[in-house]
């Protein structure tokens, strides 16, 4: 999973980069940088740490999430004028974009706009996305012209197909509706394939809060938790400055310091969690002496597909799967007394498997 992170111009981007991915770089640059900020960050899993207390396992493999850091530029930003250029393709190959939205007072901090506004700067970033789906949609439709004028007349149809969809998202998006809003038949979609636009990607929305504000935290996420009901789009409040700050910490010491102030989720586990909820995904396990590992998959996979995740062949040559639930195989202890309570499950290639399942696939090649 790779998410890639915006926002306009000092919003605090790099600084939720380092507080989610425990990372030190530098903040306040003015998006001097060339490149992203790239970091994999392990998704905390408690129910595989259980396990691995069980097996004592040679190596403990915690799913991953990439994230990457992009900066902003402070001549195109809120302009109008589309993201910046230069990322408009790294953007598009992401699974998700989180978007950092500045809340925070400080008076050291220049905003793009001058005053501190994150509705306004939300509405922003929606048009900004759009914009530079719009673009990319008419440089399409113009290439397309050319093309469709060399083409015979019969040959013309599928061209044509591909013609009327563009259009149709065009026009939605006009109207600045967000493509991923939009519903599509399985024959649009197919057209559309290999093209990715930015507003059709999961958006999760962090606010960035400042510190001074940290206890109403919890008043300001429920007053935006309706929004969580859209399609795609997930929002919550994050201080990224504090939360960066207690990476710095032990995690007892940092344990202890939000129990002091009341917030109980890190900010890291808070944007895993929504991430997760927000793409739908779901981890399985595999156990065993050499390797306890978590395996990320799109919700409502089959068990071959699943175990694609782990090699083609374990799809390919799927046979069943052998299947327990993770706190039912923790509180009986081992597979072995499982399998004699007649605990483990044998599933097949239609079986779908659930969040938190500890397969064993088994397979033929
Ligand atoms: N007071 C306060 N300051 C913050 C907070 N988050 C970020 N800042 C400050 O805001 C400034 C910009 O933060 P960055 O994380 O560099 O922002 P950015 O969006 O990455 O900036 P560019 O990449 O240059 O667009 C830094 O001086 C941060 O210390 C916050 O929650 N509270
Ligand atoms: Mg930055």
């Amino acid at each position: 999973m790779r998410i890639g992170i915006i926002g306009l111009p000092q919003s605090g981007k790099t600084t939720v980069f380092n507080a989610i991915a425990a990372r030190n770089e530098a903040v306040g640059d003015f998006g001097v940088r060339e490149k992203p900020n790239i970091a994999t960050s392990f998704v905390p899993d408690h129910r595989l740490d259980e396990l691995s207390k069980i097996y004592k396992p040679k190596k403990t493999t915690y799913a991953s999430v990439e994230y990457l850091d992009f900066p902003a530029s402070n001549t195109t930003f809120g302009k109008g004028h589309g993201l910046e250029g230069r990322f408009l393709n790294e953007l598009g190959a992401m699974d998700a974009l989180l978007h950092v939205v500045r809340a925070f007072e400080d008076g050291s901090v220049p905003h793009p706009n001058e005053t501190i506004d994150f509705e306004r700067d939300r509405t922003t970033m929606d048009l900004e996305l759009a914009f530079a789906d719009l673009a990319m949609l008419e440089r399409r439709l113009e290439r397309i012209e050319p093309e469709m004028r060399s083409l015979k007349q019969s040959e013309r149809v599928p061209l044509q197909a591909l013609v009327s969809v563009l259009e149709h998202l065009k026009q939605e998006l006009e109207q600045e509706i967000p493509i991923r809003n939009i519903s599509l038949n399985p024959d649009e979609t197919r057209l559309l394939q290999g093209t990715s636009f930015l507003t059709s990607l999961p958006l999760l929305e962090i606010i960035n809060i400042g510190e001074e504000t940290l206890d109403e935290q919890n008043s300001i996420i429920e007053s935006l938790e309706s929004e969580n009901t859209q399609t795609g789009r997930a929002i919550t409040t994050l201080c990224a400055k504090f939360d960066m700050e207690l990476n710095s910490l032990s995690e007892e010491e940092a344990k202890e310091f939000q129990e002091d102030i009341g917030v109980l989720e890190r900010g890291y586990e808070g944007v895993l969690r929504l991430s997760y909820e927000l793409l739908g995904l779901i981890s399985f396990l595999t156990v065993g002496e050499d390797e306890c590992r978590a395996w990320t998959i799109k919700k409502g996979l089959s068990a071959p597909k699943a175990a694609g995740q782990i090699h083609t062949d374990l799809e390919r040559g799927f046979i069943r799967a052998e299947v327990i639930a993770w706190d039912t195989l923790l509180s009986i202890g081992t597979e072995t007394e499982a399998k004699r309570q007649g605990l483990i499950r044998t599933e097949g290639k239609d079986y779908i498997v659930q969040d938190g399942d500890v397969m064993h696939i088994l397979f033929n090649v």
